[in-house]
């Protein structure tokens, strides 16, 4: 329980700071204004990479490491467009978002110059993380 709490204390510390260095990119990236997405994090040696699901994806683009595990977090809000329906080809990944809350996929360490794309089922939407 202390550990938990000490957790809670650093990520409140952590992520406004994470929110205002990561904002630059997602701006460029075509811009995530209506949800507070982190850039990703490594937690326990596990690197958290969040993606908000509504109307498409965002940020469309983001960077993350090499040669570790990773859960994608994917968050949807009040989501009743095609981009619950999330497919992740390369990991022969597909599932059905609840319309609120967050779902996790598990991926396994990818190498370096990696890139996966997520898309909508349709292939409307999509977003893609580059490991390096
Ligand atoms: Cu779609």
């Amino acid at each position: 329980m202390k550990f938990a709490f000490l957790i809670s204390i650093s990520l409140a510390i952590l992520i406004p700071v994470l929110i205002i260095t990561g904002s630059n990119s997602q701006d460029l990236a075509g811009g995530s204004s209506n949800t507070n997405i982190a850039p990703p994090t490594v937690v326990d040696g596990t690197q958290i990479i969040e993606i908000a699901a509504k109307g498409g994806y965002s940020p469309k683009k983001t960077e993350a490491k090499a040669n570790v595990p990773s859960i994608i977090q994917v968050k949807t809000s009040g989501t009743f467009d095609c981009s619950s329906a999330l497919v992740i080809p390369s990991l022969g990944y597909s599932v059905y978002l609840p319309a609120s809350g967050s779902t996790n996929i598990e991926v396994p360490a990818q190498q370096p110059g990696t890139v996966l794309r997520g898309m909508c089922s349709m292939g409307m939407y999509n977003f893609s993380i580059s490991f390096s």
